[in-house]
């Protein structure tokens, strides 16, 4: 008994077995919803860019806010990408994306660490911290959209 424990404790603490979300009945909608996330992320995005590039008064109270709505978003893009969803409706996710899950799945986790990073630094006020935080943020989007995003 100890012993069944032990090893349900070291799989639950092991890497997780990377596999994409089962197929569903719509898969336009899981296209639809994650493009709604990316449009949100973006929204968000670019007036931190904006600050960071002197196009926007910097303002450390609403960089903090637009840094914790991507942190929050970013937790919600992987579920978006089911099985099948390839097609179903207009998308730029490459099929790509299915055949290399791990790496994607990897990347994706690089976003999560790195928008929940910059929003706990943002928390801080410390602006250089931040605008180095927002330009690694934005070499994990691009890291992805480089392999997996066909525009
Ligand atoms: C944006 C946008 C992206 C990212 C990426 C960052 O504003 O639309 O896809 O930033 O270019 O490298």
């Amino acid at each position: 008994m100890r012993i069944t424990l032990a090893f349900l404790a070291a799989l639950a603490c092991g890497p997780a077995i990377a596999a994409p979300p089962p197929a569903i009945e719509k898969p336009e909608m899981a296209i639809a919803y994650r493009q709604s996330v990316y449009r949100m992320i973006r929204w968000n995005f670019a007036p931190m860019g904006d600050m960071v590039r002197g196009k926007r008064a910097w303002d450390g109270a609403a960089f903090a806010q637009h840094a914790s709505r991507v942190a929050w978003l970013a937790q919600q893009l992987e579920e978006g990408y089911p099985v099948g969803s390839d097609r179903g409706a207009i998308t730029d996710a490459k099929p790509e994306i299915w055949a290399n899950w791990d790496d994607f799945s990897s990347k994706l986790g690089n976003l999560k660490r790195e928008s929940q990073a910059l929003a706990d630094t943002a928390a801080k006020g410390d602006r250089a911290a931040m605008e180095a935080g927002f330009g690694k943020l934005g070499g994990t989007c691009k890291a992805c959209h480089d392999e997996y995003k066909a525009d």
